[in-house]
C-alpha cells in the first residue's frame, strides 16, 4: 500500500495566486529578445522531469505538465538564489521551506498517471530556477522521496 505524504508549502499557493503579469498593451515596444508568454511541455515520470526546452527568454511561461509515469507527480518550479542548489530534507526532499517567497514560482499539484495540469510563472528574472518533483512516500516501510531520486532538472531564463 502506498500512502502519498504531502510537503508542507509555505506561501507558494499565495504567491502564484497573488503575481499577475504586467498588463500587455497591443502594440506596446518590447525589449529586444523578450517575448511575453511561453509555453513549455513538462513530461514527468519515474523518476525524471524532462521539459521540451530547458531555456526560455520570456518572461513568463506555461508549463503544461503530463504525467507519463505510474504514481502520482507534481511540478514545481523555484529560483535558485544565487544559482545555488535548493537544500535538501534528511529524506532526501528539497527543502521548501527555506525557499524564499520571492524564489517560489508557482506548481502544479498531485498529478494523476495520465493526466496533465499547468501553472503559469510571471515576470520571471533572468537566472537559474529548477523545476521538480517533491513528493515523498511512504512504500513497504520505506521512504521515498522522488526528488531525490532524480524528479528534478534545472531550468535557466534569459
Ligand atoms: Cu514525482
Amino acid at each position: 500500500m502506498i500512502r502519498q505524504i504531502r510537503i508542507v508549502l509555505v506561501g507558494v499557493c499565495a504567491i502564484a495566486g497573488a503575481v499577475v503579469g504586467p498588463a500587455v498593451v497591443a502594440g506596446a515596444a518590447r525589449p529586444a529578445g523578450r517575448t511575453s508568454v511561453a509555453k513549455i511541455p513538462v513530461v514527468l515520470r519515474e523518476f525524471s522531469v524532462r521539459p521540451q526546452r530547458d531555456f526560455t527568454s520570456a518572461d513568463s511561461v506555461t508549463f503544461v505538465a503530463k504525467n507519463a509515469g505510474t504514481e502520482v507527480h507534481e511540478l514545481v518550479l523555484a529560483r535558485l538564489a544565487d544559482g545555488r542548489p535548493l537544500p535538501v530534507e534528511a529524506d532526501g526532499a528539497a527543502d521548501e521551506a527555506a525557499i524564499a517567497e520571492a524564489d517560489a514560482e508557482g506548481e502544479a499539484e498531485d498529478i494523476p498517471a495520465g493526466r496533465s495540469k499547468r501553472f503559469t510563472a510571471s515576470d520571471l528574472t533572468p537566472g537559474a530556477y529548477e523545476l521538480f518533483c517533491n513528493i515523498v512516500e511512504q512504500e513497504d516501510g520505506e521512504t521515498v522521496s522522488h526528488y531525490a531520486k532524480g524528479m528534478h532538472t534545472v531550468f535557466v531564463v534569459q
